[in-house]
């Protein structure tokens, strides 16, 4: 039994990514040593029966049928926003001011407008010692982590080209459902906020470069699905019945944009980014790769255990090395497996724990903040302005 004292939890939705995060949340403080034992202990959602039943599986001890209740108990430190967007801005802020710390799902919200309002509750909330962050998962693959330790030691040299891929393709089937991912009002945007948001955290991130401005193009290829009565996940199918009805897809599906960089003191990288849930094949293919004026780095979800490194003082002909993840002094790995045993998808979330709960424990501001999570929501602004223009270059 540990004696740190309890994180007490309460989770706001429980579809995949409440799964992952209650996940995160059971198995961080059993392979880390934390400053504070996190416990589950509310999770909220409007259904009473499905609540209960995800709080059962899930293993979370109790439940509630507003999220508001979460915030009024005064058993729950911590709020764990895994809802659609457009919720985030009202039960974070409403969070921050009854001195909640806050975990809140990525992108930050629906708007520049909410994201602002958020970031002003949080830095505010943050002088009481009141914490939030915004749950850019990727950041903790240890394959990113290291490959952003190495642009820190200089082993790229100055960074002259960002190149970002995010692909998958559960949307490629016409008749996948209409869920609330494809709908404007709830999700904020499609492929763009929801997949492309990471890959420009992760590039400006690894990078240590924020974007300065960019020139886009977004397509929605599908413009109606059927409806998707109760499903709420990815891919499967609606209701495909006779003259059932069908949705209007209210998002973009596919992304593209090319962007320019801050360097500071250096020339700024130039990057390009896609972001498409229709690249069939690809599953879940979050990519990024740097090249430097020493040397590139390459990276790929679908091969999340290795991080692909060319250093040009070595022999030209040594290529890319492949870099197994895998061993202890690589970012988060020593806490887990011996040498050599990979780790998977929901490993990002634990260390998203652990990094929360180690930062709130010590007193320090978690990253990525609210104010990062809001540059990355003006970049996500400024790729729809730009589109919107045909493609005119827009500044963040
Ligand atoms: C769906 O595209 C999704 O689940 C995203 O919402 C997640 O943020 C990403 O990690 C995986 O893909």
């Amino acid at each position: 039994m540990t004696s740190a004292q309890p994180l007490r939890v309460g989770m706001v939705g429980y579809a995949f990514m409440g799964a992952a995060h209650s996940h995160a949340w059971r198995t961080a403080p059993r392979f880390f040593d934390l400053p504070l034992q996190p416990q589950l202990t509310a999770v909220a959602g409007r259904n009473a029966d499905a609540a209960r039943a995800a709080a059962d599986k899930l293993g979370w001890d109790s439940v509630e049928t507003d999220w508001r209740r979460l915030v009024d108990r005064d058993d729950i430190d911590l709020i764990d926003i895994c809802t659609p967007g457009d919720t985030h801005a009202e039960i974070a802020i409403a969070a921050l001011e009854a001195g909640k710390h806050v975990l809140c799902e990525k992108p930050l919200a629906n708007s520049v407008e909410e994201a602002e309002r958020m970031t002003l509750a949080a830095e505010t909330a943050a002088k009481q010692g009141v914490m939030s962050m915004c749950g850019f998962s990727y950041r903790r693959t240890p394959a990113l982590a290291l490959a952003k330790r190495f642009v820190e030691q200089g082993r790229l040299g100055e960074i002259r080209h960002i190149r970002a891929q995010y692909l998958q393709d559960w949307l490629s089937d016409a008749n996948a459902p209409m869920t609330w991912r494809l709908d404007k009002s709830k999700s904020g945007s499609g492929s763009l906020g929801d997949i492309g948001a990471h890959s420009i955290d992760a590039a400006q991130w690894v990078a240590g470069q924020s974007i300065t401005g960019v020139s886009a193009l977004l397509e929605t290829f599908v413009p109606e699905r059927p409806l998707a009565g109760d499903l709420v996940g990815l891919g499967g199918h609606g209701d495909l019945s006779g003259d059932a009805p069908r949705g209007k897809v209210t998002v973009d599906d596919a992304a593209i944009f090319s962007a320019k960089f801050d360097g500071g003191a250096a020339a700024g990288a130039i990057g390009v980014f896609e972001a498409t849930r229709y690249a069939l094949g690809r599953k879940n293919a979050m990519r990024l790769e740097l090249n430097g004026t020493k040397g590139s780095l390459a990276f790929d979800f679908e091969d999340m255990n290795v991080l692909s490194f060319y250093d040009a003082a070595e022999s030209p002909d040594a290529g890319f090395r492949k870099i197994f993840v895998t061993e202890p002094e690589h970012p988060y790995v020593g806490n887990w497996w011996p040498t050599g045993h990979g780790l998977g998808y929901e490993h990002g979330f634990t260390h998203q724990v652990v990094d929360l709960v180690t930062a709130i424990g010590e007193g320090r501001q978690p990253e990525p903040s609210f104010a990062d999570a809001l540059q990355v929501q003006r970049v996500l602004a400024a790729v729809e302005a730009s589109a919107a223009n045909s493609s005119q270059w827009q500044k963040v």
